[in-house]
């Protein structure tokens, strides 16, 4: 049975373990994630094994800042809802978006599509957010950004990894929301080891549930929040941002990323 962690925002320890919500759930299955949380800035890092990482800063920017960027975002940028194929078929993007990023870059395509690559000169407040970026990821140079518009609940982006070979084997990305507050899931890909077997050849060593670390993790994105994978987290997991009925209002996501 998968196991599934919520980020319990309200534990205030500096040095904390993620939960599920109900302790039945808890008794029942009780797989936990390691995760570190400062109690000043409410940054949380979860540990998702085998090299892959998430970390979570709820707060990033300023509340009144983040709402004045979700505006001009909203007005200025050239927003498309491209035609893309999933699994064969052609399908409207379920959410608008644009492609911005540096000149002389290898063409990003994902689902068939290739974006046309806007340049950062002619968004100077994108330039701001990516300087901020930079100075809390130090040693990060991102050089793209996808920007993601859901007009409500009912726009979505299905489950899928950033794992396009541009990004290398361990891509960093950096993700950051603005306006109305949406549920973000991450759930590990299926093992590709058979049942049975492991790779040394050797019978497989029963291991307690309890050692055993969660295999969905969920956020709930607010205003103004940073959220970053890395490590192996594009090969060995995949993310979502489900429909919701109740998102009555628009949200807007930018994820940066750096193209080899
Ligand atoms: O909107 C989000 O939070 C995620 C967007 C995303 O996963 C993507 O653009 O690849
Ligand atoms: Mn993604």
């Amino acid at each position: 049975m998968a196991t599934v962690t919520k980020l319990n925002l309200k534990a205030e320890t500096d040095d904390c373990r993620l939960h599920r919500e109900s302790e039945n759930e808890l008794e029942e299955n009780e797989a936990v994630a390691a995760a570190t949380r400062d109690s000043k800035t409410k940054k949380v890092v979860v540990e998702l094994g085998n090299g892959s990482q998430v970390i979570y800063m709820p707060r990033f920017l300023a509340y009144d800042q983040s709402w004045n960027y979700l505006e001009y975002l909203n007005k200025n940028i050239p927003w498309n809802r491209p035609t893309i194929r999933v699994f064969g078929r052609s399908c409207v993007q379920p959410r608008d978006s644009c492609y911005v990023a540096s000149e002389g870059l290898p063409q990003l395509a994902y689902s068939g599509y290739q974006p046309h690559a806007y340049s950062w000169d002619e968004y100077p407040p994108l330039k701001d957010i990516l300087d901020a970026v930079h100075k809390a990821l130090p040693g990060s140079r991102f050089n793209s950004l996808l920007l993601n518009r859901y007009k409500g609940g009912d726009d979505y982006v299905g489950w899928h990894a950033d794992d396009e070979k541009l990004y290398g084997p361990t891509p960093e990305i950096a993700s950051l929301s603005f306006g109305c507050e949406r549920e973000f899931l991450l759930k590990k890909r299926p093992d590709k080891t058979p049942r049975g077997k492991t790779t040394s050849g050797e019978p497989p060593k029963k291991r307690p549930k309890k050692n055993r670390s969660p295999d969905q993790h969920s956020f709930v994105l607010k205003h103004g929040s940073l959220l970053v994978m890395r490590g192996y987290t594009q090969r060995d997991w995949l993310h979502s941002v489900p429909k919701r009925v109740k998102a009555d209002s628009v949200r807007i996501n930018l994820t940066f990323r750096l193209v080899l």
